[in-house]
């Protein structure tokens, strides 16, 4: 299928320059933008069922993890956000068990899309990311399931929402926190504490809902899945480098395997 059959470019014109600026904009400022409604409603419904009939192929991991992904480090006093757990579980469908016609991966493998993320990031060019399994994932989250507050590894996520639980799952996020020379663990103790309400932003999961997010500086969450239905997001993995893929510790924690 081609982007303009999948994306809702009535409301997102991929290459008008106006909307990539102001977008660029509210990028720059909070670290975070969401596009609600960037798919079109019977899109992200056939892009549910292709992804359901992948599940079984789902690698489930569960960690205890500092939010920066690390282990504790003692040499820290207890308290503090570097020995300080946070549990996470979800199940991935790697980009190598998703099939060529599956719309999602459509979506990720076109050129309009991948240089509307650029603009949108005020970079001049992107790369898909050359990690086999990680340039494309479908996170699959079940009751109980939940990510603990954390950092990525990585500048920035695309996500794009495909199907809520019925409550919780939530993706909580205090913008902006840290910065690459002061990591400010004074605020991430305190949000950590659960004492700094008014600083935590809850984005909105809607099913075709695509958000481009900071995660290096900003600490992010999902709350606990509550109800039977499955809690689904497309995480586009893009990179400002070309080559760029993770490690083998990464691969085996996140998919169980390593490439043949
Ligand atoms: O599932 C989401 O909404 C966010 C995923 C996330 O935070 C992550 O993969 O680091």
């Amino acid at each position: 299928m081609s982007v303009a059959a999948l994306v809702n470019t009535s409301e997102w014109p991929l290459s008008d320059f106006q909307t990539t600026a102001h977008l660029r904009e509210i990028f720059e400022r909070d670290g975070v933008v969401v596009l609600p409604e960037f798919i079109a409603r019977d899109v992200v419904l056939k892009m549910v069922s292709q992804t359901e009939e992948l599940v079984d192929l789902a690698h489930r991991s569960e960690s205890r993890k500092t939010v920066y992904l690390s282990s504790p480090d003692e040499s820290f006093p207890v308290g503090h956000p570097r020995r300080t757990l946070q549990a996470s579980a979800v199940e991935v469908v790697a980009y190598d068990h998703i099939p060529v016609h599956h719309a999602v991966r459509e979506l990720y493998e076109s050129d309009e899309l991948m240089s509307f993320v650029a603009g949108v990031l005020g970079q001049e060019k992107l790369y898909r990311y050359a990690d086999p399994f990680g340039a494309l994932n479908l996170a699959v989250m079940r009751e109980g399931d939940q990510l603990g507050w954390h950092f990525d590894m990585t500048d920035f996520v695309v996500s794009l929402a495909l199907q809520p639980s019925q409550a919780g799952g939530e993706f909580e996020n205090v913008q902006k926190i840290r910065r690459a020379d002061d990591e400010n663990y004074e605020d991430v103790r305190s949000v950590l504490l659960g004492n700094a309400h008014g600083r935590v932003r809850v984005e909105p999961m809607h099913a075709g809902t695509l958000m481009i997010f900071n995660g290096r500086t900003s600490l992010h969450k999902v709350t606990p899945i509550v109800g039977s239905t499955l809690r689904i997001v497309a995480l586009l993995a893009y990179d400002t480098q070309s080559g760029t893929d993770s490690s083998a510790e990464l691969k085996l924690s996140r998919y169980g395997r390593l490439p043949a």
